[in-house]
């Protein structure tokens, strides 16, 4: 799926998506729709869409054939053995959770525990080609509704971005996500700049699996840190408050392995004080759906990168496509599943390689 607007982050540059979706079946027919989050090359993680490709058909799939699951809340336990490649189990998972809420009749937030019948949004910008160009977009953002806007960062397009923006923007909810960009070895002073413009967060500076310097870092600075790309389990994002590597935790499903991991991630950052938001990848409106459901949880009180189809796809593949209302909330659908009807007929003509497994 060609985005609108290509979208740069430290780390590379999207300008397509290919999107690897899932349909799990059960004896029946009924069908359940999931969406594998791993992006085209190993630069956000370790994973990619084909390497998730093939851990589903080779290890996944036979797994859950030997494991017998008759509860979507089992799959992840079953899955265990299979070491991390979190995104191509999240995939799987996440469709046994839509085909188990619409064979049970009820909205997937509501089968998950949701409670939060309306969401709030935000907005990740990406890195524009001027500063110009950034504080457009956050006005174009501000003026749809969004409740918090984010800015992404990288050495050499940092402290000048988020200094313009502030004072074009003097009092916007403002956060920046560096994506693991920096290090406390090198960036330390230059980290600590950032403390001045009372920014509600900043999103994973360091190396993804640097808890210890990131808690060394969260002590140097007023401004809560944020974890992405190193909270991949429930024992992980445990051991990172402990630790005091961060104040606040962006929960992706995909990156945890599906609603299970997130649903426990959430449970304990709420019984710990510890506020958690939904992270997005660019999902297509399936996973965007799966990102609406989870936020419902009672743990999700920060907006979410959780934002309207519109932005990202001329057409999504679901329908209706996923809007946002003007005071940047969005509310929880109220039929079966993930309340949006996956475009089979749209699904098809972007289809470029297929696969059934047959447990
Ligand atoms: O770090 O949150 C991130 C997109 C791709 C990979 C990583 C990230 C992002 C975003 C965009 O920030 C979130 C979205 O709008 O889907
Ligand atoms: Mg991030």
């Amino acid at each position: 799926m060609p985005l609108l607007a290509p979208f740069e982050t430290s780390f590379g540059r999207a300008t397509t998506r290919r999107i690897l979706i899932v349909r799990a079946f059960d004896r029946s027919g009924a069908c359940g729709y999931g969406e594998c989050t791993a992006m085209e090359g190993p630069f956000f993680n370790h994973e990619t869409i084909d390497t998730a490709w093939m851990i589903i058909e080779k290890f996944i799939a036979p797994l859950l054939s030997e494991g017998r699951a008759v509860e979507a809340s089992q799959i992840s336990r079953i899955l265990a053995p299979i070491r991390e490649n979190r995104m191509a189990k999240g995939g799987v998972e996440t469709a046994a959770w839509d085909l188990e809420a619409r064979l049970a009749g009820i909205p997937l937030w509501r089968h998950l525990g949701g409670t939060q019948p309306v969401i709030n949004c935000g907005v990740s910008i990406g890195l524009q080609e001027s500063i110009e160009a950034l504080l457009e977009k956050v006005a174009r953002e501000l003026s749809s509704g969004y409740q918090r806007i984010k800015i992404k960062i990288k050495p050499g397009s940092d402290v000048q971005l988020v200094q313009s923006v502030r004072s074009r923007f003097p009092s916007i909810t403002l956060s920046v996500d560096a994506n693991s960009a920096y290090s406390l070895d090198h960036d330390l002073d230059l980290l600590r700049q950032l403390d001045q413009y009372d920014l509600l967060m900043i999103e994973q500076p360091l190396a993804a699996g640097d808890l210890l310097d990131h808690a060394r870092l969260q002590r140097a600075l007023r401004t809560p840190i944020c974890l992405d790309e190193s909270i991949v389990s429930f024992t992980n994002a445990a051991h990172a408050l402990e630790l005091g590597a961060c104040r606040i935790i962006n929960i992706k499903l995909g990156r945890v392995g599906g609603h299970a991991e997130a649903r426990a991630i959430q449970e304990f950052a709420r019984s710990r004080g510890v506020p958690v938001w939904c992270g997005g990848m660019l999902e297509s409106g399936i996973g965007r759906a799966h990102n609406i459901a989870m936020s419902t949880l009672a743990g999700f009180t920060l907006p979410g990168d959780v934002s309207a189809s519109a932005r990202y796809w001329a057409e999504d593949i679901v329908q209706p496509p996923i809007t946002v209302s003007k005071d940047g909330t969005i509310d929880a659908p109220s039929s079966d599943g993930i309340g949006y009807e996956p475009d089979e007929a749209r699904i098809e003509a972007l289809t470029v390689r297929r696969a059934e497994i047959r447990l």
